[in-house]
């Protein structure tokens, strides 16, 4: 049975006009390597620690804006909110399409909330907790290109004509403002397209940028801004000593004008100085270590990297149900075409790396939990190849063929064949990255012991859900296997309500 909302009643959780207060035991382990009688052993302690959960209900007016504005992923995700605000359907070839937010994890997932007379009952994932409403999401953002968002959406052809045509007069007037362009950091294909560019030092490009964040959120009314990278996909930056090792060494190149710093880093620069939350679409490395560091000391939100969107989310599932099942993955070679913009940008060598790089670690967490699988070390042959197709558009093709050792010697080979258009699996992920980005400046939480109630790190691991390289605080574990991604991002919102981890077990019925 499906319902639209709930209230938790318990004495650990308290609502107010505000906020809702909740009190949670976290139950967990904590290891110790011991020497017992000359033999060492691991002993393992089952561990209670009460927190405490502050989560503010007043929901602001979101702005949100896109590094990459007009790009495939801008254009679709923008038109997309509008035809879902403006209640609008198109005819396709089959039927009258509803505009709709599937694949979007807040707006068209459900979770479980518990049993009721043999059944079990169900609620929007978004129920759990007061989250900013699509429909309400002013856009707005920069591209290096000019080109207005109704063009940008026909230049995209992503959409049906029909929608296409209906959105035109809410889009022709949305032109992004001029963006930071280095051709030094994308492929030189992109040229033709820098027709609107921010001029001056670094420094004064991150003026910039702070001054149309600030202008954009007075001039919309709205209460908080949350600014996310879906532009072209840069190459690496080299990271060294002395020039973006620390935030010190960072502001200082900033200040010298250093051509390494890259323009996603000066944008995330600016959001970092404002208290903007940042959040990374593309796998480069943005967060050089002294921008992390920045970040760390202002308590600004960051996140990324890198949309996790079709081929890879497929990975962190079969790859984690593989290992799981006990079988060994030992070759995965993941192949794919496609014609859009990204797909030219990524035709260079050096932008190419960085997404090979993204696409390529998604396995390592599930490979190093099965040790009876994998000697230490033992990784699976694992390629990663991206061809430019033009013809196929936007429409990218993704083949992956997993073989693995299974019982006695046998071999099994599993091979997927993915169709579809990609800015219609990465719109909803943008959205959901900043909904959720929102959502967790609202949250502070404390341990037993601390003190004073604290936000979540500035690192926000809680996005990694979304992301193929999930950026996590220096000496955290990265977790890659989408369903624990997905616990992690539930059992903390419901320990926000004051509701236990979803366990699985239901003894109810044992
Ligand atoms: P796109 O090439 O259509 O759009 C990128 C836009 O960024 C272009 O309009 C370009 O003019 C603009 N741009 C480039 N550099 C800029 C800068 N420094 N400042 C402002 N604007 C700039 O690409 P698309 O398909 O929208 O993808 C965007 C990014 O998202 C790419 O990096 C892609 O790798 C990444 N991504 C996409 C996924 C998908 O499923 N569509 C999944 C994972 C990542
Ligand atoms: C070529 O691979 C284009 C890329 O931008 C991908 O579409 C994007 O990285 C999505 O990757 P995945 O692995 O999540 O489908």
């Amino acid at each position: 049975m499906f319902i639209q909302s709930f209230k938790v009643e318990s004495p650990n959780v308290k609502y107010t006009e505000t906020e809702i207060h909740s009190v949670y035991s976290y139950e967990t382990t904590e290891l110790a390597h011991e020497n017992r009688n000359g033999t060492y052993k691991w002993v393992v302690k089952p561990k209670t620690v009460k927190y405490e959960f502050r989560t503010d209900t007043r929901v602001p007016k979101l702005g949100v804006m896109l590094v990459g504005w007009g790009g495939n992923n801008g254009a679709t995700l923008t038109g997309g909110v509008i035809a879902n605000r403006e209640g609008i359907s198109w005819a396709t070839k089959d039927k009258v399409q509803q505009a709709n937010y599937f694949g979007s994890l807040t707006q068209a997932s459900s979770i479980r909330v518990g049993s009721y007379n043999g059944e079990e009952i169900y609620a929007p994932f978004k129920s759990l907790l007061p989250m900013v409403n699509p429909d309400e999401v002013v856009f707005g953002g920069w591209d290096i290109s000019n080109m207005n968002l109704a063009d940008a959406m026909a230049r995209a052809k992503v959409f049906d004509i029909d929608l296409q045509k209906q959105l035109r007069p809410y889009m022709e007037h949305m032109v992004p403002l001029p963006g930071i362009y280095d051709p030094d950091f994308i492929a030189a294909n992109q040229g033709t397209r820098a027709n609107n560019v921010i001029k001056g030092t670094k420094k004064e490009q991150v003026q910039q940028i702070t001054k149309d964040i600030k202008e954009f959120k007075e001039a919309n009314k709205v209460d908080k801004v949350v600014v996310l990278w879906t532009a072209n996909t840069e190459r690496y930056s080299n990271v060294m000593v002395g020039l973006n090792d620390t935030m010190e060494s960072l502001l200082a190149s900033l200040d010298k004008d250093e051509p390494e710093i890259s323009p996603s880093t000066l944008y995330a620069i600016a959001c970092i100085l404002e208290n903007v939350p940042f959040i990374n679409g593309s796998p480069q490395n943005t967060f050089v270590p002294g921008l992390i560091d920045l970040a760390i000391q202002r308590n600004s939100l960051i996140g990324g990297d890198d949309f996790k969107s079709g081929q890879t989310k497929m990975k962190s599932v079969l790859v984690d149900f593989l290992v799981g099942a006990g079988i060994k993955p030992t070759s995965i070679v993941s192949y794919n075409h496609l014609g859009n913009n990204d797909g030219m940008n990524l035709s260079a060598p050096q932008t190419f790396r960085s997404k090979e790089i993204s696409k390529s670690n998604v396995v390592d967490d599930m490979v190093a939990s099965n040790g009876i699988l994998y000697e230490p070390g033992e990784h699976p042959d694992h390629v990663v190849v991206i061809k430019y197709v033009p013809y196929v558009g936007d429409s990218k093709r993704a083949m992956d063929e997993y073989t693995s050792e299974i019982f006695m010697g046998g071999k099994s080979t599993i091979v997927l064949h993915n169709t579809c258009e990609d800015s219609l699996l990465a719109a909803p992920i943008i959205l959901d990255l900043v909904l959720l980005a929102e959502l967790s400046t609202r949250i502070q939480l404390k341990a037993d012991g601390e003190g004073k109630f604290h936000s979540f790190h500035p690192v926000a691991t809680i996005l990694s859900y979304l992301t193929k390289a999930p950026l996590v605080p220096p000496g955290t574990p990265v977790v890659n296997a989408l369903s624990k991604q997905r616990a992690m991002l539930e059992n903390i919102m419901r320990a926000c309500v004051g509701l236990a981890p979803e366990n699985n077990m239901i003894l109810e019925y044992k």
